[in-house]
């Protein structure tokens, strides 16, 4: 039977590639533009793929490597940042190898849409030394999968497949194919290759230069290094989605495609530049290629002319090559006359932590916070954070503020639920061991929403949907030594303010869990919407401080200042307004008597 031809996200397309590839054990910890591809890995049978959400990326990589270990093939997804938390193990991975086939798909985000940077992964492929291939539409991300599984077989070496934001989340034509059943081997009895001490390390050392070798030459007659003649004043070397932009703006060019940016095909490279009279490289982010190749003294241009900052597109390819005088006449740039309105991302209405961030500034706290939907209360009209840094970083660096000794504010640390499980544990454990005086808000929502709302051990249920071990917080609060832990639901304003005032007054560390769920996660309870009783409203914008998107300016005037309205098909009904209003005018919209 054909299967019939279809469009596919890249992310869906990875999953596929993944399943066609007989890959048996699959882990991921979220993190866009990564996230869909566990998820869809997640629709292939249990019976073919075991694939878990695990705490965090360092947690998945060595499940995949264990699952290698045991023998199958196994794959691990992760944002770009997520390499820097798994990066200890990929370090040691590069010198074992693997027994089963192992795929690491990592996905960078250039014009940062949804990080907190914009790294370049094919840092990390030269630090440990570790093939990386690029696809650059949804079809090659499927075939470079299955690909990678054969070179990390082949070479002994784990892949990295990179993918970027405009691949991993746009569609494109893919063939699906069948899924080839990987036989599994077996666990390899072999200390001097899986036990990574000095004197093991150091035999497996030389072993990555002898396989580097060899796979540079491999890439040097592989298939997926394609050139595509054409002009020979000017070639274009190019990989990853900017080659499709190449394609487009210079038709005519000689283009080098590079399918992998590790290790580079010197040959091929030597071939192209001597074919045509001048060389580009369009590569997003690092000038990796085009440094590699001065460094094999050859004269190229790149960053002159294609910026190391963002995103490419054909307009910033076209404008490239248009200062670098390839494109004579430029084109005019059309002009639609459009001002779309600016929309800032907000929290969402009736938002579970909008109540803790009120009530920081309420009790005027210096606030360490950390990466999720929270994060957000930084900006307008909350501007209640003071930092953020990385994942799981608020707790540690309330720590060194105290430390510090010069604020007189009291510390808060904001840290959400799931990330408190991915990396806040450890340094809640150094704030009790090292005796700091801090209160830790632990936000928890019940899902990781930031990412689109995955379960994570503190929701009870597993990726595909089945009941395990629910998280006690608490428990794992006070097992650290912390003295001082209380839960308070987060919609009571009130209640919140009291216990946060008890947590700043207890000498050392104090936990308050702020406890609701998210409003988009799906068992949540939708209360009744509020309105405003316009006639008691003096406008005087407390309710407005919550930055919440239920709330906005009427008309209506009161001694110079708006009075606010709720937009009712908004409103969850959480009350908080309601709570902040000094004069009583929010209430329950009154339903009419039919
Ligand atoms: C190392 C790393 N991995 C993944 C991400 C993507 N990411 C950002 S915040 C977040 C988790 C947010 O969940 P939670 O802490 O529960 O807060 P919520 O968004 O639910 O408020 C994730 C996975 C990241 N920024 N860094």
């Amino acid at each position: 039977m054909n299967i019939k031809i279809r469009p596919m996200m890249g992310n869906e397309a990875i999953a596929q590639g993944a399943w066609e590839a007989g890959v048996q054990v699959a882990s991921a910890y979220p993190g866009t533009p990564s996230t869909e591809i566990l998820e869809n890995v997640a629709n292939y049978p249990e019976s073919d793929i075991k694939a878990q959400w695990a705490t965090n990326e360092k947690v998945a990589f060595d499940v995949a490597s264990g699952a290698s270990f045991a023998g199958v093939r196994s794959f691990v997804v992760m944002k770009h940042v997520g390499l820097n938390v798994a990066s200890d193990t990929l370090m040691s991975q590069t010198y074992i190898g693997i027994n089963g086939g192992m795929v690491i798909v990592v996905c960078d985000d250039p014009g940062i849409h949804s990080s907190q940077n914009e790294q370049d992964t094919r840092m990390y492929s030269r630090l440990a030394m570790v093939p990386t291939l690029e696809p650059s539409d949804a079809q090659e991300a499927l075939d470079f999968v299955k690909l990678g599984y054969e070179l990390s077989e082949e070479f002994d070496t784990p892949v990295i497949l990179r993918s970027t934001t405009r691949l991993s989340h746009t569609r494109s034509l893919v063939q699906p194919g069948k899924r080839t059943e990987a036989k599994p081997l077996g666990f390899l009895e072999d200390p001097k290759k899986n036990v990574m001490i000095p004197g093991h390390s150091r035999l497996r050392h030389p072993k990555l230069l002898e396989r580097e070798t060899k796979l540079k030459a491999y890439f040097d007659s592989s298939e997926i290094i394609r050139w595509d003649k054409g002009s020979t004043d000017y070639g274009v070397i190019t990989l990853g989605p900017p080659y499709t932009y190449v394609k487009e703006v210079l038709p005519e060019a000689s283009v080098l495609k590079l399918g992998a940016s590790y290790p580079l095909p010197e040959k091929r490279i030597r071939e192209f530049c001597e074919s045509v009279k001048q060389v580009f490289v369009v590569e997003e982010l690092e000038p990796i290629v085009e440094n590699e190749m001065r460094a094999m003294g050859l004269a190229v241009d790149g960053k002159k002319y294609f910026s190391r900052l963002g995103e490419f597109s054909p307009e910033t390819v076209r404008s490239g090559f248009e200062d670098a005088g390839i494109l004579k006449n430029k084109k005019k740039k059309v002009s639609l006359k459009i001002n779309p309105v600016v929309r800032p991302p907000v929290l969402c209405a009736g938002c579970s932590h909008m109540s803790s961030f009120m009530v920081a500034n309420a009790v005027d706290a210096r606030v360490a916070g950390d990466i999720g939907c929270y994060t957000l209360a930084a900006v307008e009209p909350l501007s209640a954070i003071d930092t953020t840094v990385a994942m799981g970083s608020s707790i540690a660096n309330a720590v060194g503020m105290d430390k510090a000794g010069t604020e007189t504010k009291p510390i808060i640390a904001t840290i959400g639920d799931s990330t408190f499980l991915h990396s806040g544990i450890p340094p809640l454990i150094d704030a009790v061991y090292n005796n700091a005086d801090i209160t830790v808000l632990l936000l928890d929502n019940k899902i990781t929403a930031m990412t689109g709302g995955q379960h994570h051990p503190g929701t009870g249920i597993t990726l595909r949907g089945e009941k395990t071990h629910k998280v006690d917080y608490e428990s794992i609060v006070r097992a650290t030594g912390v003295k001082w832990v209380k839960t308070v639901d987060s919609y009571d304003l009130g209640a919140l303010l009291r216990t946060v005032r008890e947590a700043i007054a207890f000498k050392g560390v104090a936990v308050v869990i702020s406890d609701r769920p998210c409003v988009l996660d799906p068992v949540r309870l939708r209360g009744e919407p509020l309105e405003v009783i316009a006639e008691s409203c003096t406008g005087c914008q407390a309710c407005m401080n919550l930055g919440c998107p239920a709330l906005s300016w009427s008309a209506e005037m009161f001694e110079g200042h708006h009075k606010i309205k709720i937009t009712a098909s908004s409103c969850i009904g959480c009350s908080l307004c309601a709570q902040v209003c000094p004069t009583d005018c929010i209430k329950p919209v009154m339903k009419m008597e039919s």
